[in-house]
């Protein structure tokens, strides 16, 4: 069976290939930002945000979250933060007008490229039950509908909150009180489909869910692995870091089924000889076969072992817990089997041990390569073992460093969003507040999807975000989301999550990180923290996009107030006017805030406590950092089948599409393309160029089909194929997660390819 993709607007994707790069950044990088920058901004916006861009006295990059150094240059971006600013700051507009120029159902016929491209939403918008097309409404009226459907429900836990990892840490806070005065900690996050088994593994094993490196760290390694993760394109700015590791004298290795360009060269834009040649960075590139990495650590964990005298005996005996049963589990690891899952050869485990056993100061940095794996979470632990085996945590140079996604994710999760919320926190929440905030569990994304597909949610309020793109099985969550009664999306631009509704829908536009907050009480600036827990301020200097717009804490503000009425305990008019008071109730609720507001003052802010990285202090079950011993796990393939990773391309946002090239991997002018091994394609009889589609198989018996994609003969791991999301979300099964951390397995999905004409 053949079938073509979906089409309905002017945007066409036809995918022409160029083959691989090998060197990232560089004067081509310039000019890409500068055009893209342009065409939505115009010159002076163009001149009026990258200046301030990551600057102590401007705006934190919407785009990833790396820390910035303390000496900043006065270009302190990179391609693709300036893009993420570009498409937040764009001149053009989605005006009441738009709407009725376009029913819901002509916007969900549109891709997500089309939809993003129309630029910043100007006015409230409402779609009443029955209604063809959204209309303008007042703010007022849009939070009486919110407390409308919200007081109706039996228990406040048929209510959802998603946040998106762009949120401030004053609005995250404000959120999460507002759901736990409302009575129900439904507060599902991006983070549940990101580092989630991050969190998970960590806490369990050192005892917090975050990383333990700082930039400084990152700078004095002399051995840094880097797994799962394309920094060249997700996270540029850390290719400028491995650069000053490298002259400083480390090694590099990357693990990764792709030869990533990013990893290769490194022309750095901000010195001449950068700009001429470049460094580069690997020295050694282990291509591993997807959900490999468990294998790999286990097999280096148990050659340390039987090294003599590599491993840190002090370290282990006073800081650790489980060394012993790991140690059993590691020297009775089966090198042929573990070896196989990995797809490497030995002499090139044994070559990397070589760097590992020469190396002092050891950090792993890691993305979603390992988080998104049903296994996730015992290869992140396997990691963990790795380092504490040779006292790689808690000193300088070393260390576990997942590498966050989103600008402020992190802070969002030290602010409260969390389904699972701890004891302490709901006590601290309690004693400052004087309500009894719920103490059951809430839904994470994946069950947040279930209870709405079961009709147990009935509001979804998203703030902001694109769920339906963002989350997996799309034609089951776009069916659940449609089944609710309504549906709030708190956005700064279009996107799909607006044309899948429920019975009746909000949109509700917000500024951004870039536009300027004014309140009654004056001029705001918001907090953020980085991957590394360094937490700072964020001013906007931008006139926002219309004078309609309210800022994120000023709508949740204004919705406690409509839908908890005069009986709520909390001064919510206060919080809306002045910025200042929420963070004095943050100071007096999340450990490490203490001071906040005079601490945030300081130029370039302040670093949270992390009591592995500061003292060797673990604050795990047993007291110590923990082994674990799992049994080694890797996804297995039925013959013909391939192994899918869902993946971004170099022009996009998550669902967000900034263009359809993908210009490191020679992608140029469309999407739909799936990168398989030419060895794998000729057993296979895929020529390149031919169209396919990808049907998912899963234990459901469920067929999942992404219809229309070109085959590209591509340099990726044997057995392996990569494809982008958000357009393959719709092979991963609902149920296909990682164990304890419910993370969708967006990185192991088993397809078989299907051949169609050309389309
Ligand atoms: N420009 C830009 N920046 C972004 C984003 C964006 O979309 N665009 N997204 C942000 C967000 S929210 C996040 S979470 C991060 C994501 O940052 P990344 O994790 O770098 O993003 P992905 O494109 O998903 O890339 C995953 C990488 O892991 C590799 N990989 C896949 N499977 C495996 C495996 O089994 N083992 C190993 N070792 N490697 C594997 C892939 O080949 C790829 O290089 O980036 C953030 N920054
Ligand atoms: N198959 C597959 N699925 C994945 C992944 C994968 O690798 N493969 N990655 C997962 C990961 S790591 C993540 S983090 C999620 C991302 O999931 P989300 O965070 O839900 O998705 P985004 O595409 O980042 O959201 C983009 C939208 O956010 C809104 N927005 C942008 N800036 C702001 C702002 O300042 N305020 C508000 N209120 N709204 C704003 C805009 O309307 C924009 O359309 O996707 C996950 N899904
Ligand atoms: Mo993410």
């Amino acid at each position: 069976m053949a079938s073509k993709p979906p089409t309905g607007d002017p945007v066409q994707d036809a995918p022409q290939v160029a083959g691989p790069q090998h060197a990232a950044a560089g004067l081509p990088a310039i000019g890409h930002t500068l055009r893209m920058a342009q065409q939505q901004m115009g010159v002076r916006r163009t001149a009026q945000t990258l200046l301030k861009v990551n600057q102590k006295d401007g705006f934190d990059c919407p785009g990833c979250a790396w820390p910035e150094g303390d000496k900043r240059h006065t270009a302190e971006f990179c391609e693709n933060g300036a893009k993420a600013v570009a498409e937040e700051a764009t001149l053009r507009r989605v005006t009441p007008d738009f709407f009725a120029a376009h029913p819901v159902a002509d916007l969900a016929s549109r891709s997500g490229y089309w939809l993003g491209q129309q630029g910043r939403i100007t006015q409230p918008m409402y779609l009443p039950e029955g209604a063809e097309r959204y209309e303008a409404v007042t703010w007022e009226r849009a939070f009486a509908i919110i407390a409308e459907e919200l007081t109706a429900l039996e228990s406040p836990d048929e209510a959802l909150f998603y946040t998106s990892g762009r949120t401030s840490n004053e609005a995250a806070f404000l959120l999460q009180l507002f759901a736990r005065e409302f009575g129900t900690n439904n507060l599902p996050d991006c983070s549940n489909m990101c580092h989630e088994s991050s969190g998970s593994a960590l806490t369990e094993t050192i005892g917090v869910g975050k990383g333990s490196v700082s930039l400084e760290d990152i700078h004095e390694a002399d051995l840094i692995i880097v797994a799962g993760q394309n920094p060249g394109t997700n996270h540029p700015r850390m290719l400028s870091a491995l650069e000053k590791a490298k002259t400083a004298g480390a090694k590099i290795i990357s693990v990764n089924p792709l030869p990533e360009a990013g990893m290769e060269r490194f022309k750095n834009p901000q010195t001449p000889h950068g700009m001429l040649k470049g460094v580069a960075l690997n020295d050694l590139f282990l291509q591993i076969r997807i959900g490999g990495d468990q294998a790999l650590f286990r097999l280096l964990n148990k050659l340390i072992l039987e090294a003599e005298g590599a491993v840190d005996e002090a370290f282990v005996r006073e800081h650790t817990h489980g060394y012993e049963e790991f140690a059993a589990a590691a020297r009775a690891a089966d090198w042929e089997a573990t070896l196989a899952a990995t797809g490497l050869g030995r002499a090139e485990i044994e070559q990397a041990l070589a760097m590992v056993l020469a190396s002092k100061r050891t950090i792993v940095c890691w993305a979603m390569g390992l988080t998104q794996h049903k296994h996730a979470v015992q290869t992140i632990r396997e990691v963990v073992n790795f380092l504490l085996l040779r006292g790689n945590i808690g000193r300088p140079g070393a260390g576990v460093c997942p590498v966050r996604g989103h600008s402020n994710v992190q802070g969002d999760r030290t602010m409260g969003i969390f389904e699972r919320p701890s004891p302490a926190f709901l006590d601290a929440l309690e004693k400052e507040f004087g309500f009894a905030p719920p103490r059951h569990h809430g839904f994470d994304v994946v069950r947040s999807i279930r209870a709405l597909r079961d009709g147990e949610a009935k509001v979804f309020f998203a703030m902001g975000g694109n769920f339906v793109s963002a989350t997996p099985d799309t034609e089951v969550t776009e069916a659940a989301m449609r089944r609710a009664r309504l549906t709030v999306h708190v956005s700064t631009k279009l996107n799909r999550s607006h044309a899948v509704t429920g019975t009746r829908a909000l949109i509700l536009p917000t500024l951004g990180r870039t536009d300027k907050d004014v309140q009654a009480g004056g001029r705001q600036v918001v907090t953020v923290e980085d991957s590394m827990g360094m937490v700072h301020a964020s001013r906007g200097n931008l006139t926002p996009a219309s004078p309609h717009l309210l800022s994120e804490p000023a709508i949740v503000t204004r919705m406690a107030r409509a839908v908890l009425g005069p009986g709520s305990v909390t001064p919510w008019e206060d919080f809306e006017k002045d910025y200042g008071t929420i963070r004095d109730r943050i100071a007096r609720v999340v450990p490490g805030f203490e001071d906040f507001n005079a601490r945030i003052a300081r130029p370039g802010g302040f670093t949270l406590p992390h009591g592995p990285r500061d003292e060797r202090r673990f604050p795990t079950a047993t007291g110590k950092a923990n082994f674990t011993a799992a049994p080694v796990e890797f996804p297995e393939v039925p013959a013909g089948r391939l192994l899918l990773q869902t993946l971004r391309s170099h022009d996009q946002y998550n669902t967000t599409i900034y263009g359809l090239d993908d210009r490191y991997r020679g992608i140029k002018g469309g999407r739909r393309v799936v990168l398989v091994n030419p060895e794998d394609a000729g057993e296979l009889g895929l020529a390149d160029g031919s169209y396919t589609d990808l049907v998912s198989e899963w234990k459901d018996g469920v067929e999942r089909r992404a219809p229309g994609f070109r085959v590209v003969h591509y340099p990726t791991a044997r057995g392996c194929a990569a494809a982008y999301y958000p357009e393959t979300n719709v092979l991963v099964p609902l149920d296909s997660t990682a164990d304890t951390s419910n993370t969708p397995a967006s990185k192991s999905v088993i397809v078989r390819l299907e051949q169609s004409p050309p389309a």
